[in-house]
């Protein structure tokens, strides 16, 4: 569904990448592409408006990871922005303090309301609760018959109603009551749907809402009708106030948009999306995954998100100025190595990394956990001052520090030269004559533990 939009933003970043550096320039272009991709793929134009503003404020603002290349920077905030347009957290059902908990769905005609009303009985039986179904749509006598066909496939309650319960509000009444008398914990209130919203239909529908007090009034709009169902939504919730949206027919080749849009206008979250006329077509929302599948940079985003998780922003902050002062210990050393397991399996970390290019080699430097155990037990049996300063360490503190580690002199060998060559390889980088590669490290402030083997 977010085919069209997804390519084009990928588009964006690699553009981006391909760029040395990001210039105020070339950041403004990207932005513009953004803002157009958006308005194409059909999202909201006040929505957009929102998202540019943000991205802007922050991608401008001093609201940056260091650890991050300025690209992954540009990407991340577009991440959080529309994570955050999407709603930030997964919305689950409200339920009611005193059962049963009842739940109204409604939408204009055709919208999926019936099909969704199955689809959640499902979902919600699946999930511990036992539900009941009603629908309160008279106008059209197939109507009830579809969810009671729905009901029986599902082998789920439907509440059929008696010859003289002929109104909306009858009906949804007598559910009720035979809700609670069969004791089950949640009604699931079908209506009916108008091609337009007109004042009959919200007449009605308010006051069901009056009636039934329910926990939930769940909005559905159809995916395909794109800036529509973002203006009945948004008149809906003015009239009704909706608590949340399903947003069905997701499985159809509309632009997504739409989509996009719902919760920025009503303010209120998509809970559950449609994935096609099954019964159990149904997928909670989680505007993470649909960010994540949006943006299409699974590499990229999840290596953000390890960087933001492992990294201590003043630690590694600290680490850089050791290197540039030449103050970097043996306990750094260890320091780093810790971080670096916290990362992850080192060639992961690196296949992740495009603008490392030159330094692929050293995804042949193959740390593996095990390793990175051993090094941390040597300098572990360390004292503080042989970790302050390598050249102490002779013979004789050398066996010792084997004998501590559980390790070999052998072992302690190969990780004092290889500190000493890190140290070495890392000054030149950091220091004055680092050339490109060098500046871009010391920018990107990750652990330098892989310049390591
Ligand atoms: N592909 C697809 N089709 C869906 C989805 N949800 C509903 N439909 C189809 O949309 C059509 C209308 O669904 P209904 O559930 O009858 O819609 P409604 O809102 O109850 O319609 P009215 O009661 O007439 O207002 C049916 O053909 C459904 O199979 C979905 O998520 N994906
Ligand atoms: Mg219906």
């Amino acid at each position: 569904m977010f085919d069209n939009l997804s390519e084009k933003l990928q588009r964006v970043f690699k553009n981006l990448r391909g760029e040395g550096k990001l210039s105020a320039e070339n950041m403004e272009a990207a932005l513009r592409e953004i803002r157009v991709a958006l308005l194409e793929a059909d999202v909201h134009f006040r929505v957009v408006k929102q998202f540019m503003e943000a991205v802007k404020e922050k991608a401008m603002g001093q609201e940056v990871l260091t650890a991050l290349s300025p690209t992954q920077q540009v990407i991340k905030i577009v991440r959080d922005e529309m994570v955050k347009m999407l709603g930030t957290h997964q919305a689950k059902l409200r339920m009611a303090n005193e059962p049963p908990t009842i739940i109204m769905i409604v939408g204009l005609q055709g919208s999926g309301k019936t099909t969704s009303t199955g689809k959640l009985a499902r979902y919600l039986s699946k999930n511990g609760s036992s539900p009941m179904m009603v629908s309160v749509d008279v106008y059209r006598p197939a109507a009830r018959k579809q969810l009671s066909v729905l009901a029986r496939d599902l082998k789920l309650p439907v509440y059929e109603g008696s010859a003289d319960e002929t109104k909306p509000l009858e009906l949804a009444r007598g559910a009720r009551k035979e809700t609670i008398q069969t004791g089950r914990d949640i009604l699931l209130v079908d209506t009916a749907g108008r091609l337009h919203i007109d004042e009959e239909l919200m007449t009605e529908l308010t006051e069901l809402r009056d009636q039934l007090n329910p926990a939930e009034i769940l909005f559905v709009a159809d995916a395909m009708t794109g800036q529509d169902a973002v203006k009945s939504a948004d008149e809906f919730h003015k009239r009704l106030g909706i608590t949340g949206t399903i947003l069905t027919k997701m499985d159809g080749d509309a632009r997504g948009g739409a989509a996009l849009s719902i919760r920025s206008v009503t303010g209120q979250p998509l809970k559950f999306v449609g994935v096609g006329e099954k019964s159990d077509a149904l997928e909670p929302f989680h505007p993470d995954r649909v960010a994540q599948r949006i943006l299409g940079m699974g590499d990229m985003l999840s290596l953000i998100e390890k960087v933001e998780e492992s990294i201590d922003q003043k630690q590694a902050e600290e680490m850089q100025r050791k290197l540039l002062d030449d103050d970097f210990t043996l306990g750094d050393f260890r320091d780093q190595m810790k971080q670096l397991r916290k990362l992850g399996p080192l060639e992961s970390i690196l296949g992740m990394m495009p603008q490392l290019g030159p330094l692929k080699d050293i995804k042949n430097a193959k740390i593996d956990e095990g390793e990175i155990t051993r090094l941390v037990a040597i300098v572990d049996s360390m004292t503080p001052k042989e970790r302050a300063n390598h050249m102490m360490i002779n013979g004789q503190r050398r066996k010792r520090i084997a004998k501590g580690s559980g390790t070999s002199v052998q072992e302690v060998n190969t990780l004092l030269k290889q500190y000493s060559q890190m140290r070495k390889m890392m000054k030149s980088f950091t220091g004055g004559g680092g050339g490109m590669l060098g500046k871009r490290l010391a920018k990107m402030k990750l652990p330098s533990g892989f310049g390591f083997g």
